[in-house]
């Protein structure tokens, strides 16, 4: 099968058939990747300055933007280039939300905007530990943003302007990954993720369905035979493309590439076309129990520790 859907289009808020967004919202779900060949993210020439590396404060992998606070965070620049920056990010930000919102109406009443990424540094220089080492096969999830289930939706653009691809490695079914790896994994220990909460090191509570995404996060990566063994098929999105995937449900990783933007996205469960198809979906039924608050009765949800984010 191959793992992208291609989708024509030449602009982020082109209008698309009744066709095109039923294929669409039907191959995301399914766990393929949409491919648009011809939506190019275009710099404007003053913004081509930031097509260097130095932009990046070198902390952070990447430099973030926060939609909802306007806050831009990982860059050195300052005063008028950072306001810039900045703009150029918002940008892309609105393109991105565009584009979901054209392509997959239905999602559009549910979705709640991350943040956007953009990344000038060379994946093969991002020095990292393993678990942060996304040139390992892994499904999205995060440590300190608990998602109580939501989907992870991510838009991404390769800007490069020296015609460099990036380089994806995809995987094999969510269904197939979750039980390779869940039978080795522990249920959360009593009253670790309240404390995880209460002490400030998660943003809101980790539910019994975010400590089970870590979990198998944390074993895909940690797995080298599972690295080099399990299915896989490496892909090129070449400069001037742009990709759409559900992270937190299709095994990725980045090999090569230099300069890329990213959105992410929110989805709740109950927007998709198929809520069967969510990692929570599979989770709790591979498990046999309900892992968030919204499908369980035994989660405490303590309201006053929950920090909503977007
Ligand atoms: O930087 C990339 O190309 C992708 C990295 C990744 O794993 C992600 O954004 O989820
Ligand atoms: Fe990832």
């Amino acid at each position: 099968m191959d793992p992208l859907e291609n989708i024509d289009g030449e602009r982020f808020d082109a209008a698309f058939g009744e066709a095109v967004r039923d294929r669409a919202l039907r191959a995301l779900e399914a766990g393929r990747v949409l491919f648009f060949p011809r939506l190019a993210f275009v710099f404007s020439a003053d913004e081509r300055r930031f097509l260097d590396p130095r932009c990046s404060d070198g902390r952070a992998k990447n430099i973030s933007y926060d939609p909802s606070s306007g806050r831009l965070k990982g860059t050195t620049l300052t005063g008028r280039e950072r306001e810039c920056l900045q703009d150029m990010v918002a940008r892309f930000a609105q393109s991105a939300r565009h584009l979901v919102e054209g392509l997959l109406p239905s999602y559009a009443p549910h979705l709640g905007m991350g943040r956007t990424s953009y990344r000038p540094v060379e994946v093969k220089e991002r020095p990292s530990s393993y678990r942060k080492d996304d040139s390992r096969l892994h499904v999205d999830a995060f440590p300190s943003r608990p998602n109580g289930g939501r989907r992870i939706l991510r838009v991404f653009s390769n800007v490069n302007p020296d015609g460099h691809g990036r380089i994806w490695r995809l995987g094999e079914p969510f269904e197939t990954c979750a039980r390779r790896f869940l039978p080795a994994i522990r249920p959360p220990l009593p009253g670790q993720r309240w404390l995880l909460s209460a002490c400030g090191l998660t943003h809101g509570y980790r539910s019994a369905y975010d400590h089970y995404m870590l979990a198998l996060h944390n074993a895909m990566k940690g797995d080298d035979y599972f690295q080099r063994h399990c299915p896989q098929y490496e892909v090129t999105f070449p400069a001037g493309t742009t990709w759409m995937v559900f992270t937190d449900q299709v095994p990725h990783a980045a090999m090569a590439g230099q300069y890329l933007l990213e959105q992410t996205f929110h989805v709740p469960v109950r927007g998709l076309n198929e809520p069967a198809s969510a990692p929570l979906s599979v989770l709790e039924r591979l498990l046999g129990r309900t892992l968030t608050a919204a499908t369980s009765k035994s989660e405490p949800l303590d309201p006053r520790l929950v920090r909503v984010e977007e």
